[in-house]
């Protein structure tokens, strides 16, 4: 009896242990009531892609020369009809051109042209953003990303005649063919190639003013392509490398987006998504993929792009005045700011060594950059941004401790970070002076507007300067050019940075691009960097948000 009592107790005990048990687990979802529904939304806005169906303008040979980009040239030899009229066996490693980057499915038809088909035959197919990716051999692979993001496919085809489209979706404007094995019992010829390429884009955006200069309409119309090339079902980075949705990325491209193509549901979606794939402490991840399901990058926390999903959903609020939006977001937006107060020292500067051992504070591809002042730059921008959206949203109340928190960083910013002698920032323990370090010191209001200037001209002459990785950088660099006045050295960087890669042959702007070292590649092979990156989009940006500095 009493045995049977205790039992019973002890039952009651274990339900409500599991039940008390279950309920934490559940609630360690910061987000447990709104993620369906964001996740949700994200679905309902996805945008159905164009499909258009595109040929080879011709054939082209690839050339070894010193002034051409990477030291390869395309060079045109004849007309398509050439591969299409000759023997196949004859034509090994023709390269077909299609005057343009595109993104989508590859398909090629074969057909006899003399006997039976006795065997199958084997064609390896190379995808090129660039020439070099077509000309400089990918093995023994040294890069420290994965080989297979490189575009070789190998085909064996069994029934000729056939029609065949490679399953994997490819990114590129060259395509050259390899056959690797043929019967010598028969022949054939490649009779048709052709590329199904995709985006999202619908829209045309508007024209530029007539007096707009042809360099500038250069950058304008290369950067359009590269935004309408990873605008698919997300703003993917690349399409080709990563394929998929980075929160720094969203940022530019979406900016880029709200003054040309303005598919603003493409930047809702990508809102929604990153917030419900966002971990169960509320902490948005990098970078998300959209197949087979929707999913995070678990683990993949990059401190700078939470903070910049903030700046991103501000911008597009005021842009769009989509409140709702911005209503169904704050609850995550208010969260990212809790890591701004964990690293914010009672003195005003954020620990930026304990802040890197525990995230990946980014920045920029550049090896040696001290990120001490980009990050309280950064940091201090986020807070006053967050702050307009929490008024453009009347929550205010919710963060109410964002404006003086905002002030203390930037006043310890000034005491700790300006160098009155130089007129310049310094940034960490050996005090370097940067491109970024400047730039988010001006972005952020910590420089006044001459103050500002003084450090931005400054950069030209300062000894050992760290210069932009990557045009992600130089994004902020122009920016922070603007944001002082500095109009004509804005004009003039956007002109030599991206009107650099204009004049190197780009069709699509690059991830990386350092004009003394075009080999450069953070992945340690350059064949492997994205071509058609979408943070190199920005220049659309700068040139129609400010027609008065690029369009005279
Ligand atoms: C690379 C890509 C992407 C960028 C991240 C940080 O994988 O270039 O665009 O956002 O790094």
């Amino acid at each position: 009896m009493v045995l049977n009592l205790l039992k019973t107790r002890f039952t009651v005990l274990l339900v409500a242990f599991i039940a008390v048990f279950s309920a934490n687990v559940k609630a360690q979802d910061v987000y447990q009531q709104y993620r369906q529904g964001w996740l949700k939304k994200a679905e309902d806005y996805k945008p159905r892609l164009s499909e258009t169906v595109k040929q080879p303008v011709s054939l082209v040979r690839l050339e070894k020369d010193k002034a051409a980009f990477q030291g390869w040239k395309a060079v045109n030899t004849d007309s398509v009809g050439k591969l299409y009229n000759t023997s196949f066996k004859t034509q090994s490693g023709v390269v077909a051109d299609f005057g343009e980057h595109l993104t989508g499915y590859f398909s090629f038809t074969i057909k006899a042209l003399k006997g039976t088909s006795d065997a199958p035959v084997r064609i390896r197919f190379t995808f090129g953003e660039v020439p070099s990716e077509l000309s400089v051999p990918f093995d023994p692979y040294p890069g420290t990303i994965s080989r297979a993001w490189l575009q070789d496919e190998t085909v064996t085809v069994t029934e000729i005649p056939g029609t065949i489209t490679i399953p994997r979706r490819l990114a590129c404007r060259y395509v050259k063919m390899e056959l690797l094995g043929a019967s010598p019992y028969f022949d054939f010829q490649i009779a048709n190639i052709e590329f199904k390429a995709t985006t999202s884009v619908l829209n045309k955006p508007p024209l530029l003013a007539p007096g707009t200069s042809s360099l500038i309409a250069d950058i304008d119309r290369v950067g359009l392509n590269t935004l309408k090339e990873c605008m698919q079902t997300v703003y993917e980075d690349g399409p080709k490398r990563d394929r998929r949705l980075w929160i720094g990325d969203l940022y530019l491209e979406s900016l880029a987006n709200l003054y040309s193509f303005q598919n603003n549901d493409l930047t809702k979606r990508c809102f929604y998504l990153l917030a419900g794939l966002s971990g169960d402490d509320g902490v948005l991840i990098s970078n998300v993929f959209e197949t087979p399901e929707p999913h995070a990058q678990v683990g993949n926390r990059l401190l700078d792009y939470c903070f910049l999903y903030n700046v991103a959903l501000k911008e597009y609020v005021a842009a769009t005045d989509d409140k709702q939006t911005g209503l169904d977001l704050w609850p995550v937006a208010k969260k990212q700011l809790d890591m701004i107060r964990k690293y914010a020292g009672a003195d005003g500067m954020m620990d930026y060594v304990k802040a890197g051992k525990e995230w990946w504070v980014f920045f920029d591809w550049k090896d040696g950059l001290d990120r001490q002042a980009c990050l309280q730059g950064l940091s201090i921008y986020a807070l006053n941004q967050t702050y307009a959206l929490a008024k453009q949203l009347g929550k205010e109340d919710e963060v109410s401790d964002v404006p003086a928190l905002a002030r203390k960083l930037k006043n310890a910013a000034y005491k700790n970070l300006y160098d009155k002698q130089t007129g310049l920032f310094v940034s960490g323990t050996n005090k370097q002076i940067s491109y970024g370090s400047q730039a988010w010191m001006v972005l952020s209001g910590v420089a006044s507007k001459p103050e500002a200037q003084i450090a931005l001209k400054a950069l030209a002459t300062a000894k050992d300067a760290v210069h932009p990785g990557a045009p992600y950088m130089f994004h902020y660099y122009v920016a922070a050019l603007i944001e002082s006045g500095l109009k004509n050295e804005a004009k003039e960087a956007v002109q030599t940075y991206w009107g650099g890669m204009i004049k190197k042959g780009a069709d699509t702007f690059w991830e990386v691009y350092d004009p003394n070292d075009e080999l450069k590649s953070p992945y340690n092979f350059y064949p492997v960097n994205s071509y058609c990156h979408a943070w190199s989009c920005t220049p659309v940006y700068f040139i129609r948000k400010y027609p008065e500095i690029f369009q005279r």
